[in-house]
């Protein structure tokens, strides 16, 4: 099983690894083969697990035998879901990957663009030498997940670009990251044939921000076993701005999501491989981002693991001020707050401050509990 998992990463394009490593994940899932660290459920615990990992080989590859049913992340404890919602148990606290590695929850991921144009970072990681020592200084500062896009999806003048001009923005950044990166990697695309490339080069995570309205997608998440992120927009990353009206923008963004959710089961992906994500700033305004972070409980209690993405986009800028150091300031409260409503994984651009207002938010929920 070792030689196997190792061979994710080294040897792309292996379909029976690929399968046995579904089939442990799922086995894995399913309490047939216990993770190492699966019960691990308290503070003192969770900061056992970082002491071990910087104990670790810091060489080792992104999926070592070692590494294999291991935590990867912060020392971050559980999320503050109240206990009456009854979460199913072991997907809320942990987050498992088909691969067999297993994310603490709340978790940190760090935005890393290979684009000339995002709103925030475009064209700082066009050169795949810097976009790989952003990755790697982003998982030194916390990040449990390195989230790699190569398309631009702003809310202003944002343009579809074709698979290939995103692959070849890509493939560079995934070569020099094999074997160097150890947190697991999400691919932010809409594209299937992307996506594939970005599975067969380790990535764990699909991040599809039309949650999987292409079906060639839907088959490949089913296909591989892999984590989807399902987040609400309407219209696309071109025109979504127009699409910003609703009647109740709350109820009609869980009912998109719970919807999303149903066609994916369908198509034969698990439940537990589903992250749910109110899309902040996709086809919403200020206001209705505000709305939703006020009833975040309410996605939470969906019993899904619920991602924030909500990091220097404008609604906060419009709020706290736009120099740097006030959205910066902004970004962490959306994320405190985001946290203590239950989410389980913040997507920043600004990995060490979330990890530390998620670590200190989170510690306050563990001993609400407790
Ligand atoms: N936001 C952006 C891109 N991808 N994915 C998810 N799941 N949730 C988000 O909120 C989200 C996302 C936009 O931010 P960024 O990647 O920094 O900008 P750009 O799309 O311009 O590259």
């Amino acid at each position: 099983m070792a030689g196997t998992v190792r061979s994710i990463s080294l040897c792309p394009n292996l379909h029976e690894d690929r399968f046995s490593l579904a089939l442990r994940a799922r086995l894995i899932h399913s309490g047939f083969v216990q993770s190492a660290r699966t019960q691990q459920s308290n503070l003192a615990n969770a900061v056992g697990i970082v002491e071990q990992r910087r104990d670790a080989d810091p060489t080792r590859h992104s999926v070592s035998p070692q590494q294999k049913d291991e935590q990867v992340g912060t020392a971050i404890p559980p999320q503050g879901i109240e206990k009456e919602e009854n979460p199913p148990k072991g997907i809320l606290d942990v987050l498992h990957l088909y691969d067999g590695r297993v994310i603490s929850l709340p978790a940190v991921m760090g935005v890393l663009n290979v684009t000339p144009d995002s709103f925030s970072d475009g064209g700082r990681y066009l050169d795949p030498d810097r976009a790989a020592a952003r990755a790697l200084e982003m998982e030194a500062a916390g990040a449990a997940i390195i989230d790699i896009g190569a398309e631009s999806t702003r809310p202003s003048g944002a343009r579809e670009v074709s698979a290939e001009v995103e692959l070849s923005r890509l493939l560079p950044v995934l070569q020099r990251l094999r074997g160097r990166l150890t947190v697991p990697l999400s691919i932010d695309t809409r594209k299937p044939e992307v996506a594939r490339v970005a599975l067969d080069w380790g990535a764990a995570i699909i991040n599809d921000v039309s949650a999987l309205s292409n079906m060639a997608m839907t088959a490949l998440a089913a296909e591989w076993g892999c984590t989807v992120v399902l987040m609400h927009m309407k219209g696309g990353p071109e025109d979504h701005v127009r699409f910003a009206s609703y009647r109740d923008v709350v109820e009609e963004v869980l009912e998109f999501l719970v919807a999303r959710t149903t066609i994916a089961a369908q198509a034969g992906i698990d439940r537990s491989r589903i992250i749910l994500d109110p899309g902040l700033g996709f086809a919403k305004t200020a206001q209705h981002n505000l709305a939703i972070l006020a009833n975040l409980e309410r996605f939470c209690r969906l019993g899904y693991p619920v991602l924030i993405g909500a990091s220097r986009k404008n609604f906060i800028s419009r709020i706290s001020g736009s120099r740097d150091s006030d959205v910066l300031y902004g970004t962490n409260a959306v994320n405190a707050v985001a946290v203590a409503a239950g989410a389980a994984i913040i997507r920043v651009h600004d990995p060490e401050p979330a990890t530390i207002t998620a670590r200190m938010v989170a510690a306050i929920a563990a001993a609400r509990r407790a």
